[in-house]
């Protein structure tokens, strides 16, 4: 008998649908979130069953029950931890412990990408084209992969699996992976898929909106409630605030908290840790616990939203040579443009600031970061610019 315990995300599930098509009726799986997989773990241990060998996927255990299962396999052997998150590489000094962040061809893993690997060299599992297509879409979409890559089906693929129970999401895919020789999504799903991509698209529009700025320990941190589409939330908010390090997603209700990043130079999974979560470098999350919710709930709670810049501007343009005109939410105007000297410099009510910088983007940035500055419309460009020639007229 074994028994698997994995995460309750697509990865996650994609290990259970795996394991299920390897060994069938002999396989238990249950699926946690990161804070449940150690209270299983424990029941599991406490019951002392030497018949059943365990797996665990995509989720790594904390330090007594990493004591424990050692324990447990230096008496019984029947444990196996694969997963690939960087904060559980240490798993690697024991043999039950397989992690693996990158592939020696350079290729970000996934936990599923691991166990179908695992698998097919035990001899559990055959490979097979279909399993191996939908593997990848697994690993493409929990590395964000797709998104280089444009691969809708891998999107889709996690769209789908947050619209049907995970019960049945399982039995669809195992029916599917055994009976088809390439894998591919039926008519219904197609249309219903179609359907959401819109939802989502709206759902992210309306969060745009709703964003707040917050400085944390010397890194700008973009906050917002949320409670679905953490992952594509947290990539179109990074895009579109790219001058902050990182997206905040809080969902209340569950009392959990998303960090997302676009930017390699940041690592979110040392953010979560400041509060006792982890994960990767560009997706992670903790619980939310009184620091955290003191922090990012109760301290931002009368801020007010960053506003968008001005979309379809002809004029007022990024990195205009004649100058580019920003507004802060205390009214003030700056002006961006370069010097004779080639440099970038900010004019803060008509007065120059001190600092000076290389390059149109530096400047933009420090004045997102310091100001939360939009790009304005052309109408109040022109008519600024309209008032600035009349004055000059009067001096005459
Ligand atoms: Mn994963």
């Amino acid at each position: 008998m074994y028994k698997l315990l994995s995460h309750n995300d697509l990865d996650g599930v994609g290990c259970g649908i795996l394991a299920k098509l390897a060994f069938g009726n002999d396989v238990h799986v249950r699926y946690n979130s990161i804070s449940s997989l150690d209270r299983e773990v424990s029941k599991f241990l406490e019951k002392d069953d030497k018949d059943t060998f365990l797996i665990i996927t995509d989720l790594s255990v904390n330090e007594e029950n990493e004591k424990k299962l050692n324990e447990h396999y230096e008496a019984v052997g029947k444990v196996q931890l694969i997963d690939h998150h960087k904060t559980a590489l240490h798993f690697n000094n024991y043999h039950w412990g397989h992690v693996v962040v990158e592939n020696e061809d350079g290729k970000l893993t996934s936990a599923t990408s691991l166990l179908y690997d695992y698998l097919v060299e035990a001899g559990h599992l055959e490979k097979k084209e279909s399993i191996a297509e939908f593997v990848e879409l697994v690993r493409q979409y929990d590395t964000w992969e797709w998104e280089k890559n444009d691969n809708q089906q891998a999107h889709q693929l996690n769209a789908l699996f947050f619209l049907v129970s995970i019960e049945e999401f399982e039995e669809k895919m195992l029916e599917r992976l055994q009976s088809s020789d390439h894998f591919d999504f039926d008519e219904f799903e197609k249309r219903i898929l179609a359907m959401e991509d819109n939802k989502i698209e709206r759902y992210i529009r309306r969060k745009k909106r709703e964003l707040v700025q917050l400085e944390v320990d010397k890194k700008f941190a973009g906050i917002v409630y949320a409670e679905s589409y953490h992952s594509e939330l947290g990539n179109e908010l990074g895009k579109e605030y790219s001058h902050l390090d990182y997206i905040v997603i809080l969902n209340m209700g569950s009392k959990k908290i998303s960090f997302r990043t676009i930017h390699d130079d940041v690592d979110v999974s040392e953010v979560a840790s400041e509060y006792g979560g982890g994960g990767h470098a560009k997706a992670s999350g903790c619980s939310m616990t009184v620091e955290a919710y003191n922090l990012f709930v109760a301290e931002t709670f009368y801020l007010e939203p960053l506003r968008e810049d001005a979309k379809y501007n002809k004029f007022n343009v990024k990195g205009s040579s004649f100058g580019t005109m920003y507004q802060s939410q205390l009214d003030e105007l700056f002006f961006v443009h370069p010097t004779e000297a080639d440099k970038w410099v900010i004019e803060r009510n008509g007065m120059h600031i001190d600092e000076q910088f290389e390059h149109f983007e530096d400047a933009e940035r420090f004045l997102k970061r310091h100001h939360q500055a939009w790009l304005v419309r052309d109408d109040l460009f022109v008519k600024d610019l309209m008032e600035k020639v009349k004055e000059l007229r009067e001096d005459k």
